[in-house]
């Protein structure tokens, strides 16, 4: 099953761990730029004035407390990290590469288009051609993060993101393919951990059953659980979708949306709780032989107050305002 819920799932994490710490793991490299996409800093504790003060003395005016809309119609939340997929190079990623070149380039491809985008004018697209000979297709891109700023090479040690109140990732992703994604053929768009050094079981979203929901893996046979929303959307194939993540390290859940709608919400166990490694891309399962991913704008969002009606997706930034400061 791979990076399914069954069968040798876990081998998903520890070859993730081999690859990563491929041939770009031992930078020690300092002077790098580091990523500055977009740092909106959304400022917090603006409403802790007394509001509830009755005795009239309240030194705060109510009217100044948020001045960016009405009061808590915004969102606490700081903008990590984003990518358009506008600029051709991945700068803007740790890994600096989409690894089109991993196994020999066998099979697979990626590279920026301009034949379909969601912010014009270009997306990232990737394929797979034939049939790997390994288990596995891979060709993404990979953020690890210290603390809330992206590293600029792969260190695989020290501790990313710290989020109690958790991260919202959205995303855009076309998928082509001529196939059902089942019977152990799968395909993963995503993938994060809480350890730098993939000493802990990954978290991954994907394809893989007929239905073609989106499914959480290295989940179920971590002891988590998987709860499908009843009217759960197919993802759609050879059209741009939307999926949304919330995913908290602290208290273990996770919750995935296409195009608003809610699908999943999964329960999971880790040691860590901070969010350290990312990637985006075309893993997949080593029978795939026919996949066109194209992706596009993408961020990452800290929530710095706590999101808990899971009804609504927290597209933030577009249905859901972020509090600036
Ligand atoms: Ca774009």
């Amino acid at each position: 099953m791979g990076c399914g819920d069954g069968g040798d799932a876990d081998s998903g994490g520890s070859t993730d761990a081999s690859e990563t710490s491929g041939p770009s793991a031992s930078a020690t490299t300092t002077t790098a730029t580091t990523t500055t996409a977009s740092t909106t800093t959304a400022t917090t504790s603006t409403t802790t004035a007394s509001m509830t003060d009755d005795t009239g003395t309240t030194d705060v005016d109510p009217t100044e407390v948020d001045t960016t809309g009405d009061p808590g119609e915004c969102l606490e939340a700081t903008l990590l990290w984003s990518e358009d997929f506008e600029t051709g190079d991945y700068s803007r990623w740790t890994s600096m590469t989409y690894d089109g070149d991993w196994n020999g380039g066998l099979c697979h491809d990626n590279g920026f288009s301009s034949e379909q985008s969601v912010s014009p004018g270009s997306s990232h697209r990737s394929e797979v051609t034939c049939e790997s000979d390994m288990d596995v297709h891979r060709g993404y891109g990979g953020l690890q993060f210290e603390g809330d700023a992206v590293v600029p090479a792969y260190t695989n040690q020290g501790e990313g993101i710290e989020a109690p109140f958790g991260v919202v990732n959205t995303f855009w992703s076309r998928v082509d393919a001529p196939y059902a994604f089942e019977n152990g053929r799968w395909f993963s768009f995503w993938t994060v951990n809480d350890a730098c050094d993939y000493s802990s079981n990954v978290l991954t979203l994907g394809l893989e059953n007929a239905e073609n929901v989106l499914t959480p893996a290295h989940v179920l046979n971590n002891g988590g659980t998987v709860d499908f929303d009843p009217n759960a959307p197919a993802f759609p194939i050879g059209v741009f979708a939307r999926i949304t993540i919330y995913v908290n390290y602290y208290d273990g859940v996770l919750h995935v949306w296409q195009d608003g709608a809610s699908v999943v919400h999964a329960t999971f166990d880790r040691p860590g709780t901070d969010l350290c490694q990312w990637h985006w891309g075309l893993y997949a399962s080593g029978d795939n032989t026919d996949v066109v991913l194209w992706e596009d704008d993408n961020s990452l969002w800290k929530l710095e107050e706590a999101w808990s009606d899971f009804t609504v997706e927290p597209w933030i930034g577009e249905t859901v305002a972020a509090c600036s400061g």
